[in-house]
């Protein structure tokens, strides 16, 4: 089923010039890129974006971090993207992430883990949002 999800490359990616590495993976998969932009979020949009973990003893910490620095997002679609996407980025802790994976070859902490995506349809619908604005996204 075709399906849309969300990446964003971290402060920690852009920094360390990971930005085309990130976007040519998911090209070279045959995933479609429907919006690009570089942003730097601010306190309450980095609060928004991951509201769900607002409990966790992680969380200022999480907001501190995505808001440190600019930031690429962008929408991907393709067949079973969200699950795809998921696999090619590989487990949230870069020490455990499987090689072949992006944070499994560039990132070895679980905060600086260089990607973010979308984990559901769900999560996707909520997260876009927070980044695009619907006249954004590109149907081609
Ligand atoms: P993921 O979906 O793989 O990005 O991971 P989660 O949704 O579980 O966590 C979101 C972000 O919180 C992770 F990318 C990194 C950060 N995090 C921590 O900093 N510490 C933790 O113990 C767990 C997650």
């Amino acid at each position: 089923m075709t399906e849309k999800t969300l990446v964003l490359v971290k402060p920690d990616g852009v920094k360390r010039g990971l930005i085309g590495e990130v976007i040519s993976r998911f090209e070279k998969k045959g995933l479609k890129i429907l919006a690009l932009k570089m942003v730097k979020l601010d306190k309450s949009k980095g609060e928004e974006f991951y509201s769900v973990h607002k409990d966790k003893s992680f969380f200022k910490d999480l907001v501190e971090f995505i808001t440190s620095g600019p930031i690429v997002a962008i929408i991907l679609e393709g067949d079973s993207a969200i699950s795809v996407v998921r696999l090619m980025i590989g487990s949230t802790d870069g020490r455990k992430a499987q090689p072949g994976t992006i944070r499994g070859d560039f990132a070895l902490s679980i905060q600086d883990n260089v990607v973010h995506a979308s984990d559901s349809p769900e999560s996707f619908e909520r997260e876009y949002k927070v980044l695009f604005k619907e006249e954004e996204i590109i149907t081609y």
